[in-house]
């Protein structure tokens, strides 16, 4: 019995860690440019408090020098798996009933391989569809981890980093039982568009108690109308 608890236990934590999951790699219009330009997170481990600096671009990162080239009006692609350099379509890019809202922003910086935007706009959003029972994260699984999105084709051409977020909601009923998980990704834009759109600052663009974030998701009053956090999304 002693022993079958203990492997019980073993197995119940390897599980949460497997439900635990990291964006890891990015394309550009097609082009697999896998993790050259990412910030990788240092483990695949959830932020948790939206008022701490980890809530910018997770904690801490894998510095890297590499800037991916972009083109406004062209997809990119951001892509999330569970675990380090795993790429399997096999496994669940976030499993363990980790569902929520998948968003991506944009933020402008003098260089991206070295600074960090003060000003975010959010490009993309999924959050809950009632018709089909969808989460973001759960078109992610759909998609091998993979979600694409257009570059705004008005937007000025510069440095920006890419913020890639899936929320894991299954725990969020409480205070601080929401999971945050993002990596940014260093681009350079290249347009002929002029537009800097406003911004909203990270820590600061959420509260631990926005409507989509300190929610009871197994209650389906709660998510017939579920408000993805953060701004309105800007498309150009
Ligand atoms: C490009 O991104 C948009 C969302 O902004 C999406 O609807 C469309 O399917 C994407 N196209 C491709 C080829 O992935
Ligand atoms: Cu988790």
């Amino acid at each position: 019995m002693k022993s079958f608890v203990s492997a019980l236990g073993v197995l119940v934590s390897a599980t949460s860690v497997v439900a635990h999951s990291t964006f890891q790699e990015f394309w550009s219009n097609g082009v697999d440019e896998a993790s050259s330009c990412a910030r990788l997170p240092l483990s695949n481990s959830p932020v948790t408090s939206v008022s701490t600096a980890d809530i910018v671009c997770n904690a801490g990162t894998k510095p890297v020098t590499t800037i991916c080239p972009v083109t406004a009006g062209q997809n990119i692609t951001v892509e999330m798996h569970a675990q380090p350099g795993d790429r399997s379509c096999t496994n669940l890019a976030i499993g363990g009933n980790h569902y929520g809202p998948v968003i991506v922003y944009m933020g402008k910086v003098d260089n991206a391989a070295s600074g960090t935007p003060t000003s975010w706009f959010k490009i993309d959003q999924e959050g809950y569809s009632p018709t089909t029972k969808k989460w973001g994260t759960d078109t992610l699984n759909d998609n091998c981890g993979k979600r694409s999105v257009k570059v705004p084709a008005t937007l000025a051409p510069g440095n920006y980093l890419v913020r890639a977020e899936a929320i894991a909601l299954h725990a969020a009923s409480s205070a601080g039982g929401a999971q945050f998980y993002m990596t940014c990704f260093q681009v350079n834009v290249a347009s002929i568009g002029t537009v800097n759109p406003p911004g909203v600052a990270f820590p600061g663009a959420y509260k631990a108690t926005d409507p989509g974030i300190l929610i009871n998701i197994y209650q389906a009053s709660s998510i017939a109308n579920y408000v993805v956090p953060g701004p309105a999304v800007w498309t150009g």
